[in-house]
């Protein structure tokens, strides 16, 4: 008798601990904020969704994360002030727009032969943990990637030299100083202000990776393409440096974990999408493909060889090795390649 009813002494605990305080016995679930520049079609964006699908899968519903495409919570110039302040806990900055603020790692964007998206975004990732530039300080690092290689998109067709004299065409950072170098009439801004500018003619045009004629609908407007495959564009996404701090270790692993394979996908995405888009703008839009001569491609190049002899310099005064980066990229893109 003394036996059963202790039994269900228990079993009644059970019930009332379990039935009246479910909120105690289930952890709270995190919410994160994600802020990113440009329209949701386009690959900062579909990497986003991508990260947002894994993390909530790989935490079991722990975190959820809430995502701001198109500048709705921090537009490009705000994004990494805005997440060190806390506006957004997590945002994806394209490092061209602040060329200054992001010297080491935006020496990936001198002319410099990165082949792809895939080996240049390992290849930046590789950098970055190697140097752990005082940039990232205020911040949780929680990938890299980079855009393929850029070309010439333009309202009338590009096949010398000449025809870029004075053209104005946009382009930010590093692509920038290429267009200088070429002649052309360099337009800064960032990409998702691009659409309006090219739209009202600010611009005749633009210099970036490919796949942008398709999401951002450029071959409506640009019907040619001149394909120099010169450089490309670093990004990074970071998190608040104390959210990150407070992140219950499980979600600290899993975030850390997936920040070289979000490299590899992101860059791998881009790579395929370069390709649709080009196949895509020829067919739906009649856009010409203008390949320049191996000739013409050394004499286009040889314009660019001071770039690089210019940003050692201005590394070097800085206080950094810029000589030893420039040669690290060089050691790193081979052995990215061979992978
Ligand atoms: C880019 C930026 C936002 C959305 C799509 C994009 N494709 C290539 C870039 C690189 C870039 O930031 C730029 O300004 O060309």
């Amino acid at each position: 008798m003394k036996k059963i009813s202790l039994f269900f002494c228990v079993l009644a605990a059970v019930a009332l601990v379990s039935g009246t305080t479910p909120g105690t016995v289930q952890a709270k679930k995190l919410s994160l904020n994600y802020a990113n520049f440009p329209p949701a079609p386009t690959f900062p964006c579909v990497q986003m969704e991508r990260w947002k699908e894994q993390i909530e899968k790989r935490t079991d519903g722990a975190v959820a994360i809430n995502t701001f495409p198109g500048g709705t919570l921090l537009d490009a110039k705000d994004m990494m002030d805005g997440v060190i302040n806390g506006q957004a806990d997590i945002g994806c900055i394209c490092m061209a727009y602040q060329p200054g603020r992001f010297t080491v790692t935006n020496a990936t964007s001198l002319p410099l032969d990165i082949p792809d998206a895939k080996t240049g975004s390992l290849v930046l990732l590789d950098l970055y943990n190697k140097y752990q530039p005082k940039a990232f300080d205020k911040v949780k690092v929680l990938t890299m990637f980079v855009t393929a290689p850029a070309n010439i998109m333009s309202k009338a067709p590009v096949a010398e030299l000449s025809d870029l004299k004075g053209l104005d065409l946009r382009a930010s950072g590093g692509a920038a100083q290429i267009l200088k170098a070429w002649g052309a009439n360099q337009v800064g801004m960032p990409m998702s202000d691009t659409p309006e500018a090219l739209q009202k003619g600010v611009v005749k045009g633009l210099f970036s990776s490919l796949e942008v004629m398709k999401d951002l609908k450029f071959a409506e407007i640009c019907k040619y393409i001149t394909i120099t495959d010169t450089v490309i564009y670093p990004f990074a996404v970071i998190m608040n440096k104390s959210v990150w701090d407070n992140l219950p270790g499980h979600v600290k692993q899993v975030m850390d974990s997936m920040i070289e394979e979000q490299a590899a996908w992101t860059g791998e995405y881009m790579d395929q999408h370069v390709s649709d888009s080009i196949a895509w703008s020829k067919k739906e839009h009649q856009v010409e493909v203008i390949r320049l001569s191996p000739e013409k491609k050394a004499e286009w190049n040889a314009k660019l060889a001071p770039i690089t002899e210019n940003w050692i310099k201005t590394a070097e005064e800085k206080g950094l090795p810029g000589e030893q980066i420039v040669k690290d990229i060089k050691t790193l893109v081979v052995k990215r390649t061979a992978k």
